[in-house]
């Protein structure tokens, strides 16, 4: 394989706008500020990533300008102008700086991308990613009514969708998945709370054990593992962690613990696509299944969960719905497209599809240049 040595990086700030709001326990979105990374190789080949962040610090601690200070003045001095033989190194090399991990992982996907157009092959190949079809779910948000989910839910199952989740919250839960699962019976069918509920609310989750649901997603605290533990033991219902799980040992502990039976995996959460691999393998082992979540991103963020689905562990559709489900116009070419409920890999170089700069231009707020290892912070 031939090493990578990055000669430039630029981020472009976009603002793009959701063609319909998105609502969680946390709060509504509707537009969107994006950092999309791009590294130059000294041979000349781009890379692209994107922060995965929210404006608000809402679903973890990061928003896309906190991401874009630690890029320029931590993240980026550190691997510019050197030889990188592996994108699987970056994160190491990044572990100096705490946490920040959607920061880490927009620059350390952007150099997956490079090093596999740099050595011609498709990302997917790298990872050794074998499921070159595959099924998508589709993650909708808090409505106005049980009424209006169950017209949602028909329609996206209409359309294909392998897996419909719900977003629930306390006082809108069991009316709306009780709604859903009477029209549709039989479809897997999941909710999800990001962190709306205590182990004081553990009457009301059970009452969510007669609908066979898929899993329940993160029921409490984004940061907790050991009540989690304890609601599984009392619920029939599969706990899926998302928020709680940053990193490799998280996941371990979780899974010792027995505070989860399935895992999101979100590149961004949890710092790069290799760190993905390696939580990715350790749930393979434990038999858990793992899924790809969401974060409503933009094509070049989707290209990159698209091609982690492809592991052979991911065997639960995943939050990858096609551009045109967030987007009027999506910033790759082609745009995303789903097929009957499946998405195909494209058999191309890095992330498999152009960045569209005209698009780009359309959107951006500014755009910065990174081409020396300058910060104003001493590096370690
Ligand atoms: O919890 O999975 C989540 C979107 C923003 C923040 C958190 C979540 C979500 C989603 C959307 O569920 C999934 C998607 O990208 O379609
Ligand atoms: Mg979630």
């Amino acid at each position: 394989m031939e090493s990578v040595y990055i000669k430039e990086v630029i981020l472009h700030l976009i603002n793009v706008s959701l063609k319909v709001p998105f609502t969680t326990s946390f709060g509504t979105m509707q537009t969107k500020e994006v950092c999309l990374v791009e590294v130059i190789d000294s041979s000349g080949i781009s890379g692209w990533g994107e922060t995965v962040t929210s404006n608000e610090p809402y679903y973890n601690e990061e928003t896309t300008y906190t991401a874009v200070y630690i890029l320029k003045n931590f993240l980026i001095p550190k691997v510019i102008h050197k030889e990188i033989k592996h994108p699987k190194e970056i994160l190491s090399m990044l572990n100096f700086v705490k946490r920040n991990r959607m920061a880490k992982a927009a620059l350390e996907t952007a150099i997956w991308d490079v090093f596999a157009k740099k050595n011609k092959k498709p990302l997917y190949e790298l990872i050794g990613g074998e499921n070159l079809e595959i099924k998508v779910g589709k993650s909708i948000g808090i409505q106005e009514s049980p009424e209006k989910l169950v017209e949602k839910v028909e329609q996206f199952v209409k359309e294909g969708f392998r897996k419909i989740k719900i977003k629930i919250a306390p006082g809108k839960d069991i009316e709306y998945v009780d709604a859903v699962r009477n029209k549709f019976p039989n479809i897997p069918l999941m909710a999800d709370a990001n962190s709306a509920y205590t182990l004081k609310d553990i009457e009301q989750l059970k009452k969510l054990d007669k609908y066979n649901l898929m899993m329940i997603e993160q029921p409490l605290a984004h940061d907790d593992i050991i009540d989690h533990a304890q609601l599984q033991k009392e619920l029939q219902t599969p706990i899926c962690l998302d928020e709680s799980i940053h990193s490799y040992e998280d996941a371990r502990k979780a899974i010792e613990l027995g505070s989860c039976r399935i895992i999101n995996i979100k590149i961004g959460r949890v710092g790069g696509l290799y760190e993905s691999v390696r939580i990715h393998d350790l749930c393979k082992q434990h038999n858990i299944p793992v899924w790809c979540g969401g974060m409503l991103e933009t094509g070049i963020g989707r290209a990159h969960n698209i091609h982690m689905t492809t592991l052979s562990n991911f065997t639960i559709p995943g939050d990858t719905a096609p551009s045109s489900h967030y987007w009027t116009e999506d910033i790759v070419k082609p745009e995303i497209t789903m097929e009957n409920g499946i998405i195909k890999i494209p058999n191309r170089p890095g992330i498999g599809y152009e960045v569209a700069r005209d698009q780009i231009e359309k959107v951006l707020v500014y755009s910065e240049k990174i081409n020396s290892s300058y910060s104003p912070h001493p590096i370690p």
